[in-house]
């Protein structure tokens, strides 16, 4: 595995609105604080959310949290696409949908535009699913020139979202 000594800050989205949601989501925490160079160091509030784009689906839980990491942006992307699959193998329904769904929100200051990986998350300032929990973790971090705290009072005033 790739580590450097150095330690980063990275913010994980959770989300998850098949099964048992809440326990989904603990499992993923789990699994990120067991992962090798990754130290899990706050979680943020769990909010139920209304589903934002994609087919007629059911409402999600989400969260954030955040890990200093000796990982590289590329292998922390890669660790959390094998947390998803190790929890999408418990499904039965082949190609369903996915249990959880764990996005890099933010890693440092770090601006990233490869093919694998965009960061800061292209869609996160749009999301209150996203900012609503981060603004609970790292009120004053400015994002496009406004805080945390106001992009999710914007974004909660137009989409449903619940504290949970
Ligand atoms: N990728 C590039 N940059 C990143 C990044 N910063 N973090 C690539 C994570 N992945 C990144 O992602 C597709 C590919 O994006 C990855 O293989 C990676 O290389 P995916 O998770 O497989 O696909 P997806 O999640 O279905 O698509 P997408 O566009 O990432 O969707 P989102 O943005 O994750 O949104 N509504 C509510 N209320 N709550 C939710 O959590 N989530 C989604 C999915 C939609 N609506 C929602 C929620
Ligand atoms: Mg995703």
């Amino acid at each position: 595995m790739l580590e450097d000594k150095t330690e980063h800050t990275a913010y994980i989205g959770l989300g998850s609105n098949l099964g048992d949601k809440r326990a989904n989501l603990e499992k993923a925490l789990e699994l990120l604080g067991a992962t090798t160079g990754v130290q899990l160091k706050r979680v943020a509030s769990y909010h139920r959310t209304a589903p934002l784009g994609g087919p007629v689906q059911d409402w999600y839980l989400n969260t954030v949290a955040e890990v200093i990491t000796g990982l590289e942006p590329h292998r922390l992307l890669a660790a959390l696409l094998k947390i998803e699959e190790g929890l999408g193998r418990v499904r039965t329904v082949r190609w369903g949908p996915r249990t959880v769904d764990l996005d890099l929100l933010l890693y440092d200051r770090r601006e990233i535009c490869s093919a694998a990986l965009t960061l800061p998350h292209p869609r996160m300032t749009e999301r209150a699913f996203v900012m609503a929990p981060l603004a609970e973790l790292a009120p004053g971090l400015i994002l496009y020139g406004k805080t945390a705290v106001e992009l999710a009072g914007e974004l909660a005033r137009v989409q449903l979202i619940e504290k949970l």
